[in-house]
């Protein structure tokens, strides 16, 4: 669903790398390509204000390590202030401290009240509760009837009422008692809904809440009505004052905007999320997921960690001063072959990395591990003067490495192109800290596009 949206901001992510450095000017440009890019996938104004101003009071504060290039500091900021937006961490359900809990879910009609209520008993009925279902749409006996048809299809226990009960005060009543009664932890109560927001409505739903207490009011929004979704959000969370937001049909081909710009706009959280109508398509919601999701970038900062765990600051420290005194040698680039190699197989730490994200770019591009391991051998026949300074390595010297090392002269001579195409390359790269550097670097010799 964030499809779009996520291409556009990888976009922008790579002009930026183009620029090396950070500017006002390029920034500016920058944040104006986000602005609109996240006003297309239809985020609320106002929220797209809000997180424009933050980003760039933080990447004009240089409130990041200078250990990340540019871009990455712009990248790490962008993604701070998503999370930021979507929630910071994810939101749990609430339960009562004397079971059992009551749970409404309410929303629009259409929004997938019911269709949510069944997945969410299986999804507590997974996590270790035992929770009882009840429909109140009492207008509709066919929406009673399909939360009836749900519950026995995955085996779910329900509360269908009797004959008598006719509000849906009475059936919450009798419904309690029996999760009383069969010790069942938590009531799913499924509730009617509208077309558009009534004064009617609103005040059965009160009524429902003081009665009740639930623990959670949770508003069923369809993704695919975008601001709309939040704005009876919003509406839902002043008569009646929900605890958290399920937003279904994230499998639709909405933009995005409802789930980037309802938390903000509420206040109460993103809890679940629905994908589909098998009763299993419902998930908690992440944000941290989703924004690594929105940006495309597999999972970058689990991989600058590692790349920190993994070379030290201080070796980092003495390569960039060697590059910059241009004292680069090829014992050095086989150093920075066996650290690359040591951080795991090359694919999965190239799927981490901004703007080769796992699935779309890695496609066309070959890691050869085999070729990495025929560098090392070369450098490695080499004679310690040979590696401090590549340009003695002549003719009968390039012959007499290639045997030690079971290569051909050919490879000794394309190794040498890389290590000088690799030295020039870095070099050019002084825009950031030594991880722009490394990762410059990471997509040179060894990939095949
Ligand atoms: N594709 C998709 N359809 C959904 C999802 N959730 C609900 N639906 C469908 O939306 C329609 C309305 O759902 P329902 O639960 O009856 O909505 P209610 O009127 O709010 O109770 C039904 O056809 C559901 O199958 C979802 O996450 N993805
Ligand atoms: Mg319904």
């Amino acid at each position: 669903m964030f499809d779009t949206l996520s291409d556009k901001l990888q976009r922008v992510f790579k002009n930026l790398r183009g620029e090396g450095k950070l500017t006002a000017a390029n920034m500016e440009s920058a944040l104006r390509e986000i602005r609109v890019a996240l006003l297309e996938a239809d985020v609320h104004f106002r929220v797209v204000k809000q997180l424009i101003e933050s980003i760039r009071e933080k990447a004009m504060g240089q409130e990041v390590l200078d250990a990340f290039s540019p871009t990455q500091q712009v990248v790490k900021i962008v993604r701070d202030e998503l999370i930021k937006m979507l929630g910071s961490h994810q939101a749990r359900l609430r339960f009562a401290n004397e079971p059992p809990s009551a749970m409404l879910i309410v929303g629009l009609q259409g929004s997938g009240k019911t269709t949510s209520t069944a997945k969410l008993a299986r999804w507590l009925e997974k996590n270790g509760h035992s929770p009882l279902l009840v429909s109140v749409d009492v207008y509709r006996p066919a929406a009673r009837e399909q939360l009836a048809i749900i519950a026995r299809s995955v085996k779910l226990p329900i509360y269908t009422g009797t004959p008598e009960e006719k509000t849906p005060l009475e059936l919450v009543r009798s419904a309690r008692r029996e999760a009383v009664q069969t010790g069942r932890d938590v009531l799913l109560v499924d509730t009617a809904g509208r077309l558009h927001i009534d004064e009617a409505l609103m005040a059965e739903l009160r009524e429902l809440r003081d009665l009740l207490s639930p623990s959670e009011i949770l508003f069923v929004a369809d993704a695919m009505t975008g601001q709309d979704a939040v704005k009876s959000a919003g509406e839902f969370h002043n008569q009646l004052g929900i605890t958290g937001i399920v937003l279904t049909k994230m499998d639709g081909d909405a933009r995005g905007g409802a789930a980037l710009s309802i938390r903000s706009v509420t206040g109460q959280p993103l809890k679940f999320t629905g994908a589909g109508e098998k009763p299993d398509a419902f998930e908690p919601f992440h944000p941290d997921r989703t924004a690594n999701r929105i940006l495309g970038m597999g999972d970058v900062l689990s991989f600058i960690e590692k790349v920190e765990e993994n070379i030290g600051q201080k070796n980092a420290e003495e390569m960039q001063r060697k590059l910059l005194d241009n004292e680069f040698t090829l014992a050095d680039f086989r150093d920075q072959l066996r650290q690359i190699r040591k951080l795991g197989p090359l694919e999965s730490i190239l799927g981490m990395m901004p703007g080769l994200g796992p699935m779309k770019d890695l496609k066309n591009v070959k890691v050869d591990e085999k070729e990495l391991t025929r560098i090392v051998a070369i450098i490695d026949s080499m004679t310690p003067r040979e590696r401090n300074n590549h340009m003695i390595i002549n003719g009968a010297r390039r012959r007499r490495i290639a045997k030690g090392s079971g290569a051909t002269v050919q490879d000794v001579n394309s190794l040498l192109k890389q290590y000088a195409q690799t030295r020039k390359m870095m070099k050019s790269f002084t825009g950031g800290g030594f991880l722009g550097k490394r990762l410059a670097k990471l997509k040179l010799p060894m990939l095949q596009q």
